[in-house]
């Protein structure tokens, strides 16, 4: 028999909703809702995996970093529908170089791929550049916010923690390119500042496949360090 009480409690507070996620059920305590939680498409650019952009320009496979590009318009078009924030990111740097450190310049340059320089989709990483757009497969949406970062981390430089602070989102899952670095750098920067972070393993690719694994691996140490993994199909059961 239940009480009174309880049966009220049972009305009243919704039942957890969670991803099955590795090394836990996503969120931690099952608040996961359209209202608090954004989906983040991470750098999914000409430059990192299209023909002719930066990625392709060094030399890297970018069949590796294009893996991701179905399963995220899959999400995308599960999630708009139900109202869930999306947030689409871009690297590049104003056409004036003012951005640009000389060490992030210096490098890229040494390995043929300068960035500010000419490629085969215009300057490299320079905003407003055919390199530097979108891709067409997954472009975003008018309403839709897009942040634009100069570096790895999205939260450097950029409005964006005081765009989610706004909104009221506290859950945010990862999306994108690359799984290593701005994926990486992104989401430790945003579970540094107390967001749930999921990272959608087939959402996200890297210039190598090994260091893909290992950043996949690198979240689900310590009981979930960064927050936890999971794969689309998870996600999807649950959030379509
Ligand atoms: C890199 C990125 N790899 N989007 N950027 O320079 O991961």
């Amino acid at each position: 028999m239940t009480t009174l009480d309880e049966r009220i409690t049972a009305a009243l507070v919704p039942a957890p909703r969670t991803i099955a996620a590795d090394p836990y059920p996503w969120p931690y305590d099952g608040d996961l809702r359209p209202d608090n939680t954004a989906l983040v498409v991470i750098d999914m650019q000409t430059d990192f995996c299209g023909p002719g952009g930066y990625v392709d320009c060094m030399g890297y496979d970018i069949s590796l970093t294009r893996a991701p590009i179905e399963p995220i318009a899959a999400l995308l078009a599960a999630m708009r529908p139900k109202g869930y924030t999306i947030i689409h990111t871009r690297e590049g740097h104003r056409p004036d170089l003012s951005d640009l450190p000389a060490n992030k310049r210096w490098r890229s340059q040494r390995i043929g791929a300068g960035i500010g320089d000419q490629g085969p989709a215009g300057r490299i990483l320079i905003r407003g550049e055919p390199g530097w757009e979108i891709i067409p497969e997954l472009a975003p949406l008018p309403g839709e916010t897009v942040i634009d970062k100069p570096g790895k981390g999205s939260f450097c430089a950029t409005d964006l923690e005081m765009i989610l602070r706004l909104k009221g989102i506290r859950n945010v899952i990862l999306t994108g390119i690359t799984t290593d670095v701005c994926v990486h750098t992104t989401m430790r920067e945003a579970n540094d500042r107390g967001f749930e972070c999921l990272l959608v393993e087939d959402c996200c690719g890297a210039t190598k496949h090994e260091n893909h694994l290992a950043a996949i691996d690198m979240v689900k140490m310590q009981g979930g360090v960064f927050g936890a993994v999971a794969t689309s199909k998870a996600l999807l059961e649950v959030v379509s």
